[in-house]
């Protein structure tokens, strides 16, 4: 059984996603971070940078934070969504520390600077806008010759798309995006992605190009 600590955030949803998609057992710990939940100190002793998602695994006992550790834990400690071989293994990674170190912080600094806090901060907005949309189109270059982001459907996707589902807070017209499109799309239809995005709670319908 695995303990899962979360909040209704792209960075969140991965881990529930992940759960989901590889059908262990978990209980959802809801983390509120509107009400400073994730300063809580039983909450640091599982999460030290005080940021959801984190996870305890009761099997060993363990704790781990940071969602791409908690996507490559998963994959590894079940098998499924990352491949064994190593160069296609690399490739997935290659994807993790793309959204990792790229679309999770630079689409992060568009929600807070173009949805939260419009109009206060114009370089701000101009110069994260112009990164969101560099990276959307690197991920729909790389989409228009490989169905999922490692070829097959895998952690990178996992950790991907639901930084792309908060497109309208990003003013990103997915039409723009045709491959990105037809991934997002087809995404969203797999059950297990539909369960995850409603961890810890029902905040709507998936968004829809
Ligand atoms: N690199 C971290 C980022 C986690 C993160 O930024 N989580 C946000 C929600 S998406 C959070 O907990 N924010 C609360 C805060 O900043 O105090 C990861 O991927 O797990």
């Amino acid at each position: 059984m695995i303990d899962l600590y979360t909040w209704t955030t792209p960075n969140g949803r991965k881990a529930s996603i992940m759960l989901e998609e590889i059908g262990l057992p978990y209980t959802v710990h809801p983390i509120d971070i509107n009400k400073d939940e994730q300063f809580a100190p039983a909450f640091l002793k599982v999460s030290p940078n005080n940021k959801i998602p984190a996870i305890v695994d009761g099997d060993n006992n363990f704790s781990l934070f940071e969602s791409g550790a908690i996507l490559m834990y998963l994959a590894e400690k079940t098998g499924k969504l990352m491949p064994k071989d190593l160069q296609a293994r690399y490739r997935v990674i290659e994807w993790l520390m793309w959204q990792m170190g790229g679309i999770g912080p630079m689409l992060g600094q568009v929600h807070h600077f173009v949805k939260y806090n419009k109009g206060k901060a114009p370089y701000a907005e101009e110069r994260y806008l112009k990164e969101a949309h560099r990276l959307y189109g690197v991920l729909d270059r790389r989409l228009a010759a490989n169905e999922f982001v490692g070829g097959e459907y895998s952690i990178a996707d996992i950790a991907i798309w639901p930084w792309v589902s908060r497109f309208e807070w990003q003013t990103v017209d997915l039409n723009a995006y045709a491959n990105v499109k037809r991934w997002y799309t087809a995404i969203a239809k797999r059950p297990a992605v539909q369960r995850g995005y409603k961890v810890p709670k029902d905040v709507g319908e998936i968004p829809m190009p």
